[in-house]
């Protein structure tokens, strides 16, 4: 049985990362491909309980530290018990953020050692890498905007402050500037119809998706 494919969605607040992904899951599976669509901090019952932990409460309730163990306690479960599998068994997996939402939010907006966030993504992620990370861009103020219109979301991150999202925006491109092989921009400023567009065209550029 070949091995599936690992496709990760990652950027800042509001870009519509979560709206894309049902989209483009929807898209593999009218290919006739098993999807497994997921996300983080979660998509596994015990992942989802340190979500709960991770995402409620005052903004300063953990430390960037702290937050980055919690991340990858969680992450670990999610491996181990859905994305792991699913690959194994030849599914695509489509997750809403994975380890790169660590290295920006705990380590290049929160200020973790990046040689801690590194050390815990070798032992802790082993050869479970994104074959393909779309990273949606967008200007930080827009992003809140669209965020702070849906309802429901969790507002622990999202009222961080406006530093923090433009670190945080730089951080994910620094990401996709050092590893442009793994990962693509989505230009996030577009109508739906042309994000999901720009995400197809990535998706069929990079990974056999036919057969
Ligand atoms: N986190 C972390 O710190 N470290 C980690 O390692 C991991 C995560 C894995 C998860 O929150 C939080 O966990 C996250 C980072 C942190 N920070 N926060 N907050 P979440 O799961 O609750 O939410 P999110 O991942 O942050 O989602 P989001 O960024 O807020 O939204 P999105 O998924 O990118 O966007 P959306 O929900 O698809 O769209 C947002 C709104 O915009 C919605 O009303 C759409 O209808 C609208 N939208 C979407 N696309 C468009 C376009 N093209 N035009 C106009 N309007 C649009």
């Amino acid at each position: 049985m070949t091995r599936g494919r690992f496709i990760t969605f990652e950027g800042g607040e509001g870009a519509g990362k979560s709206t894309q992904l049902k989209r483009l899951a929807a898209r593999l599976q009218d290919q006739g491909q098993e999807v497994v669509a997921t996300r983080e901090p979660g998509g596994s019952p015990g992942a989802e309980s340190i979500r709960e932990l991770v995402l409620k409460g005052a903004a300063d309730r953990w430390s960037p530290v702290t937050e980055t163990l919690l991340m990858y306690a969680a992450r670990r479960d999610h491996i181990e018990r859905v994305i792991r599998p699913a690959l194994a068994r030849g599914a695509w997996v489509v997750c809403d953020r994975f380890a790169d939402s660590t290295r920006a939010y705990q380590g290049a907006a929160g200020g973790t050692d990046p040689g801690l966030i590194s050390a815990l993504e070798s032992h802790i992620l082993e050869d479970t890498r994104p074959d393909l990370t779309l990273v949606f861009d967008l200007p930080v103020e827009v992003g809140l905007e669209r965020a702070h219109a849906r309802a429901g979301t969790e507002m622990r991150f999202e009222s961080k402050g406006s530093a923090f999202h433009e670190r945080l925006r730089d951080g994910f491109l620094a990401i996709a500037r050092a590893e442009p092989e793994r990962c693509a921009v989505i230009d996030a400023t577009g109508s739906l119809e042309a994000v999901e567009q720009a995400v197809w065209a990535a998706v069929e550029a990079r990974l056999a998706v036919h057969g």
